[in-house]
């Protein structure tokens, strides 16, 4: 009885001393810490999207030898750097879609995959070239430009 009533006192003593630790100020200044470098990541992530343009591109592959991107439903010519949703609407198992530019290679679609995929992409100031690998030799490819 002794022993274990002394084993008791111990363990309680642990446990006092690593509560008191936990609730001291070590703990509450983490936690300071930790909030105040997500709110900082936030604001940064936040203020980064906002200030370049952003929104929603289209891209269309297929069913024939056809390949476009488009913007606010026109032809996409020039565009403004940023982060952009980028939807690809791929219409057959022949074709793929491709986006090569200055930050980004990326093959959105593959041959066999019909249907629709959306990816984000982050457009810097240069061409940009779409293009569906096995025809882009026999011109279905293009291009538009981001300023
Ligand atoms: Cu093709």
């Amino acid at each position: 009885m002794t022993r274990s009533a002394t084993i008791a006192l111990v363990l309680t003593g642990v446990t006092l001393t690593v509560g008191a630790t936990a609730c001291g100020g070590e703990s509450s200044s983490a936690n300071d810490q930790t909030t105040t470098e997500a709110a900082a990541t936030e604001s940064v992530t936040t203020s980064e999207a906002g200030g370049s343009a952003s929104g929603t591109l289209k891209g269309e592959t297929g069913p024939g030898f056809t390949i476009e991107v488009s913007q606010d439903g026109k032809d996409a010519e020039t565009v403004k750097a940023g982060t952009y949703t980028l939807e690809v609407e791929d219409k057959s198992a022949m074709h793929n879609f491709h986006l090569i530019g200055p930050g980004v290679d990326q093959e959105v679609t593959d041959v066999p995959f019909v249907g629709e995929k959306s990816v984000t992409v982050t457009l810097q100031k240069g061409t940009y070239t779409y293009q569906c690998d096995p025809h882009a030799a026999s011109g279905m490819k293009g291009t538009f430009t981001v300023t």
